[in-house]
């Protein structure tokens, strides 16, 4: 393309493609031209209306190639190209903005419109005639018709019917270009046959039937009926057959309260009379009373499952993941399940293949735009380490949060507005139109399919009766109550249109709704009298009690040496920064006698010993492959290129994969991911790292509803690993206190293990006995700080390669008959004791370590206790305040260790809000106190 009349046509055309992605982006004089045709720019440069003309010629708006090639323009119809810009513009407009004239409430009520889907106030006016003169091929449309006046009323459907799109906020061009063919092209919209529609219509009659003979069986029991929202189960049966053709074997669900129980049946398949069987045991003594040495259950709205759905493609796993009542909570760890469903962990970094497993999130109207975790959940999609290849995202919305209006609740026009902040596609479909949220589906899949990325389907519906069932949805919504009651069901109209269609007789319809319900009855009824017979329910979780011995960690010198040498290995070429090189080289001299294998050095070697076992190892975190203390180092940086290695991932009889990402800077979402997979995959060590201890209080909720409770309630348990840099070095009251009181007082019936370690070889072997332990339990381990680089805190090879990770570290230079006063401490203010000068003199003492915190290790303690014959007092040190920290949670079990009349004393920080003091000075004068009150005489 050559110049127009002194201006670039290369430029004109880019400004073109630019003005019709965003008007707004071009200038003004620009813009007016290609909305008249008829601007001043056109009157100096009348070239410009040839450009014009030559992409009138060219559908796709592919210019020739130079002015010369150009065909002979005949005459310019100044008339015709004003109303083409226009015409674009409106294409342009149905695009973005059609989705405010579509029909998306079942409920009726006014889309907003918007003025630029007006053909007659586009300047100029697009009237019937002049649509008829404008061919649509130069508008670049897939919809059919000649003219525009034959392509706007598909248009007009097709961006403003009872299904609408939100696409053009989407950055990559080939997405935006992809999804405008397929949605204008109708290739997922198409009617469906009508056996298939019998089908749908079926699916609908199960599901009203379903919640309908809940609510009459069980009144006033909350089931947190489906109802409005009835289509979401077909949807899900279409989304998981689409996914098994395209290679899954798994389909992960996360959901809420609201339709979980027709999922749980329809979806997953689990039998009506297990269903059943919930409500009944709401009304029994057993499920009331429940068993103290097991699990407590959890109401019937939050139980996962797992089921097998056959599909012409094959089987296909669909699981349900169990979640707590708070809101969005499972929505990473759903994402985790099905990472780890995605991963092969058999060598190197895993390899990652998100055709295996499909992740879907069926989320709350209210809940999606205000828990912010959907937003870090979000933020995962695209990330390496954390991408499932595109989540479906289903928006449950009826249009109401338990008695929250949608303007009370969020300053977005729709509850899917957060994804497009994170160029998702969004595809809202009216649930009142069974086939088109159907296509909906076929859409969002094919999407996910080709870009790997995520998508969100916003089903509008509504909530036919309250919040739950015992609720009166007339006291807060009274004119939308009204409306509702007026509305027939989805399955009503579906059955009326269907009968009209000639596609179903009468008789079929009811025949459907018929079959459901005596299938329930029956279902009930055998149930009952299995009540008779005196067959009791499912047990609660059981929860195990002692956890395994024998576990052994220890591995011989040669291999810890030939491992060692392997983890220094890089590729010829490869530079490692000169600094690094250096402090890499001194952690060969670590495995000579002197010792001096630090914290950094002994979790490589743990790690690359378990992968050359067998055992795959992801390790997360905030700047964590690195480490936050440079300590790390697992992934290394060519000092030239930046080109990363990882020799761990390079051993050469490596059995299994070791994952290491540096996370976003996220803990709640970014925990409950590493829970998800470590669920999914219990014998993977999953170890998630938080920059400082107490940013894991971000992720409270996946702390206290998953990893510690999880047991109890689902019996649900893995070998996740959290490593919470925790103590007292003068840097402030936030980077002290991973809250170790909190994990103590949340651990109980061995559903969790918590320790502190005071030496790189203890880290060493628990890391391995974690892995290797046959009991997976969640880890929560208070990691060190100053102790990475200590000398004292640092170990031999001997200490690797001959010793086990000891509960109770005791005393080495204690005079056991002397001693009078045992002091107990953890983690790295034992450093501060023994370092002290009092100490040398302080020959009636010991010093004792406790490394175990929970289960707390009883035996050992009583032993250690006992074998101080002349002990007159036993004192617990700890660095934390008295209402912080191990000493309230471990006292009574000190005080059954001791010997009676042989007193417990506390000595640490007395009660305080805030964990420690703020100036270094400060912190000095208390850690001071602490360390000379314990060794005063
Ligand atoms: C984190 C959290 N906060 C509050 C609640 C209490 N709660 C339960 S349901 C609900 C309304 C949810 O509305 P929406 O997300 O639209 O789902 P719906 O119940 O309408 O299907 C609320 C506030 C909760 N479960 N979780």
């Amino acid at each position: 393309m050559g110049d127009v009349d002194g201006l670039n046509a290369g430029y004109a055309k880019l400004l073109l493609e630019e003005y019709l992605e965003n008007p707004d982006t071009v200038p003004e004089e620009w813009r007016e031209l290609f909305e008249s045709g008829d601007s001043e720019l056109v009157a100096t440069h009348p070239g410009l209306r040839r450009l014009l003309e030559s992409l009138r010629e060219d559908g796709n708006g592919a210019a020739p190639a130079t002015a010369a090639e150009a065909p002979p323009i005949p005459t310019v119809d100044e008339e015709l190209l004003g109303g083409v810009a226009a015409a674009m513009a409106l294409v342009k407009a149905y695009r973005m903005h059609g989705h405010l004239s579509a029909r998306l409430d079942p409920l009726g009520s006014e889309p907003v419109g918007d003025p630029a889907l007006e053909p007659e106030r586009l300047q100029p006016p697009l009237t019937p005639e002049r649509q008829a003169r404008i061919p649509a091929r130069i508008l670049r449309l897939s919809v059919p018709g000649e003219t525009l006046a034959e392509a706007l009323p598909k248009l007009q459907e097709t961006y403003c019917g009872t299904i609408a799109y939100e696409i053009e906020h989407i950055a990559d061009h080939e997405q935006r270009v992809w999804l405008r063919q397929a949605i204008e092209s109708g290739r997922y919209r198409v009617r469906l046959p009508d056996e298939e529609r019998r089908g749908l219509l079926e699916q609908l009659s199960r599901v009203e039937g379903f919640e309908q003979y809940l609510r009459r069986a069980f009144l006033g029991q909350k089931q947190f009926s489906i109802e409005g929202l009835d289509v979401l189960v077909p949807m899900l049966d279409e989304a998981i057959l689409l996914a098994a053709e395209g290679g899954a074997h798994e389909t992960v669900l996360g959901m809420a309260h609201r339709g979980r129980l027709s999922v749980l049946a329809h979806t997953l398949g689990q039998p009506y009379g297990e269903i059943l069987r919930e409500f009944e045991g709401e009304r029994t003594i057993d499920a009331v009373v429940g068993d103290p040495e097991g699990g407590t259950g959890d109401v019937k709205y939050h139980l996962g499952a797992k089921g097998f759905r056959s599909t012409p493609a094959g089987e296909i796993a669909v699981t349900l993941a169990s979640n707590p009542s708070h809101l969005e909570a499972v929505d990473p760890v759903v994402e985790g399940l099905a990472r780890a469903e995605q991963t092969d962990r058999s060598f190197g970094a895993g390899v990652h293949d998100p055709s295996r497993a499909l992740a879907i999130l069926i989320h709350g109207d209210a809940s999606f735009p205000a828990q912010g975790v959907v937003a870090e959940t979000l933020n995962l999609e695209g990330l390496a380490g954390y991408t499932t290849g595109g989540t479906l995202h289903l928006i449950a919305n009826n249009q109401v949060g338990f008695t929250t209006d949608p303007a009370e609740g969020r300053s977005t026009r729709y509850a899917s507005d957060l994804a497009k902040g994170f160029d998702i596609p969004v595809v809202h479909v009216n649930a009142d139109d069974p086939e088109a949220a159907v296509s909906a589906i076929r859409l969002a899949m094919a999407f996910r399919r080709r870009f790997g990325h995520d998508v969100v389907v916003d089903l509008v519906g509504y909530r036919r009766f309250g919040h739950n069932e015992q609720d009166e949805p007339a006291y807060t919504q009274p004119l939308m109550a009204a409306r509702i009651a007026e509305q027939p069901t989805v399955r009503e109209q579906y059955a009326a249109r269907l009968v009209s269609e000639g596609v179903i007789t009468e008789a079929d319809a009811e025949r459907m709704v018929a079959e459901v319900r005596d299938e329930l009855r029956s279902a009930h009824e055998q149930l009952k009298q299995s009540f008779a017979g005196g067959a009791l329910g499912p047990d609660e979780p059981e929860i195990g009690h002692r956890s395994s011995d024998g576990v052994v960690t220890a591995i011989g010198v040669d291999r810890l040496r030939e491992l060692d040498a392997q983890l220094l290995q890089v590729p010829d070429g490869f530079v490692v920064h000169p600094k690094l090189a250096r402090q890499l080289e001194r952690r060969s001299q670590g495995l000579d006698d002197d010792g001096g294998i630090d914290w950094g050095h002994a979790e490589a070697l743990a790690l690359a010993s378990l992968v050359c076992e067998g055992i795959p190892v992801r390790l997360t975190g905030q700047d964590t492959e690195r480490g936050t203390f440079s300590h790390r180092h697992l992934v290394l940086h060519d000092a030239h290129t930046g080109e990363r290695y990882a020799p761990i991932q390079h051993l050469s009889d490596a059995q299994a994969s070791l994952e290491a990402h540096n996370s976003p800077l996220s803990e709640y979402a970014c925990l409950g991911f590493e829970y998800g997979y470590s669920v999914a995959a219990p014998e993977v060590l999953v170890l998630w790292e938080a920059q400082f201890g107490d940013f894991v209080n971000g992720a409270q909720i996946l702390v206290d509803q998953f990893l510690v409770s999880g047991l109890a309630k689902w019996g649900q348990t893995s070998r996740l690993t959290l490593l919470l840099p925790h103590g007292y070095e003068g840097n402030g009251p936030e980077h002290s206190s991973a809250r170790l009181e909190r994990f103590l007082q949340s651990a109980a019936q061995e559903n969790v293990r918590v320790c502190n370690c005071s030496t790189a070889a203890q880290y060493f072997h628990l890391l391995r006995r974690q892995a290797l332990d046959p009991k997976a339990r969640p880890l929560v381990l208070m990691t060190p700080k100053g102790l990475l680089r200590m000398k004292e805190a640092s170990s031999t090879l001997d200490d690797l390669a001959e010793k086990s990770f000891a509960p109770v570290l005791d005393d080495p230079a204690a005079d056991r008959n002397r001693v009078r006063r045992l002091v107990l401490c953890s983690g790295k203010i034992y450093y501060d004791i023994v370092g002290h000068e009092q100490r040398a003199e302080a020959g009636e003492f010991a010093v004792a370590r406790l490394e175990q915190l929970y289960p707390f290790p009883a035996r050992a303690v009583a032993e250690l206790i006992a074998s101080y014959p002349q002990l007159q007092e036993l004192v617990w040190a700890q660095e934390e305040p008295l209402n912080m920290g191990a000493f309230r949670s471990i006292r009574h079990r000190l005080e059954d260790a001791l010997p009676a009349g042989v007193p417990l004393r506390y000595v640490g920080r007395p009660w305080r809000a805030s964990p420690s003091e703020g100036y270094p000075t400060a912190h000095l004068v208390e850690q001071q106190r602490i360390v000379r009150e314990a060794l005063a005489s």
